[in-house]
């Protein structure tokens, strides 16, 4: 037998513990989670976890459809959820993993299961609208006190958005969902699937293109934060949490979010388990330990985020609980919409006309 140098034999036996940790591998969303979440899940559980972000359904998608993402545990919206589960893109949740599952809204969950029949692959993660943050001042600078601040004329109001050009309009790439918005602004149903529909709102949102400075689902909130734009058209909590950052940044730079009184996009996010996870156990145990009712109300005050577990709430910061930009008024619920799941046809229409809108011509 080969003799090996002791130096290799004691680094060898330094690493074998380590080789042998278990490993979690989880993507999840950006901007998303609370900062000690995964510290605490390793410390409770002895799981390494290792924690990739996105921001962007059709990235997750990709992988997903791809196979052999490595990961197992993913955090898909709930209409992408049900094309990836028709798919064959998730496993089945092992119920008997889930004891915190009780936790959960019995109404949100049954919402939940319009995409996923008996709630069988995912459970709520957060949920939340696409509407519009917007910096006070700087409107309030170009527009004055008539700035139509609580309805998409802000963005797609042509006349408008030309006086916000220079301090910046951004808007989400997510084609899913501007482009029901400007649908429903033109007094379309925003969860029409005609071709005529898609086109007339991108046609909207042509008229608007040369205001708009980026197209990207992240960047706006630091941007907002540091008044490096002035309008976003973007989620809920990632608007709450810009406002949140110029507040302890003192920078003088004042965000706001509203829900436009013409109505929005309202979504589901969830946490799912791939079908080929390497490591299907420890995502049970992920999704559970998620599901503790601190847990989930810790993320909640972290990212400002609504969540889907009952159990949270009394837990949740007031000043999030009574935020109508956050949980919105019963008149504002009146005018969301759920999200729409598409065909490949109707896939294939959504994104040529948001790749014409993107590059402008
Ligand atoms: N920064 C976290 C953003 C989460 C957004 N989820 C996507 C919703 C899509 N409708």
């Amino acid at each position: 037998m080969k003799h090996l140098p002791l130096a290799t034999l004691i680094a060898a036996a330094l690493a074998a513990p380590l080789a042998s940790a278990e490993t979690l591998n989880v993507y999840n969303w950006s901007d998303y989670i609370a900062e000690d979440t995964i510290e605490k899940f390793t410390a409770a559980t002895g799981i390494e976890v290792n924690y990739d972000v996105y921001d962007s359904n059709e990235v997750l998608e990709a992988k997903m459809l791809a196979g052999n993402s490595g990961y197992d545990v993913v955090v898909p919206t709930s209409d992408f959820l049900q094309r990836q589960i028709a798919a064959g893109a998730y496993q089945p949740l092992d119920k008997s993993k889930l004891g915190n599952l009780g936790n959960m809204d019995a109404d949100l969950m049954e919402g939940l299961a319009g995409y996923d029949e008996g709630n069988a692959h995912a459970v709520i993660y957060m949920w939340g609208t696409t509407g519009i943050g917007y910096n006070v001042d700087m409107i309030q600078e170009r527009l004055g006190d008539d700035a139509p601040t609580d309805s998409w004329s802000l963005v797609f109001d042509p006349a408008v958005a030309a006086k916000l050009a220079d301090c910046g309009i951004s808007v989400l790439d997510a084609p899913t969902e501007l482009l029901p918005a400007a649908m429903n602004y033109l007094g379309l149903d925003p969860r029409s699937t005609e071709k005529a529909d898609f086109e007339a709102g991108a046609d909207l949102l042509m008229a608007v293109r040369p205001y708009i400075r980026y197209f990207h689902s992240s960047q706006y909130i630091s941007d907002l934060a540091n008044g490096d734009v002035c309008v976003s058209v973007g989620w809920s909590g990632d608007i709450f949490q810009a406002r949140d950052r110029a507040d302890e940044a003192d920078n003088g730079v004042a965000v706001t979010y509203v829900i436009p009184k013409e109505g929005a996009l309202q979504w589901f996010d969830t946490m799912a388990i791939p079908v080929d996870a390497p490591n299907p156990d420890a995502a049970h145990k992920f999704i559970d330990f998620v599901m503790d009712a601190q847990i989930t109300a810790d993320i909640t005050n972290y990212v400002w985020y609504a969540n889907g577990n009952a159990a949270s709430m009394p837990l949740v910061d007031e000043e999030i609980t009574s935020d109508p930009g956050i949980f919105p008024t019963d008149a504002a619920k009146q005018n969301l919409w759920a999200s729409k799941v598409y065909n490949a046809r109707q896939d294939r229409t959504v994104t040529r006309l948001w790749t014409k809108v993107k590059t402008g011509q």
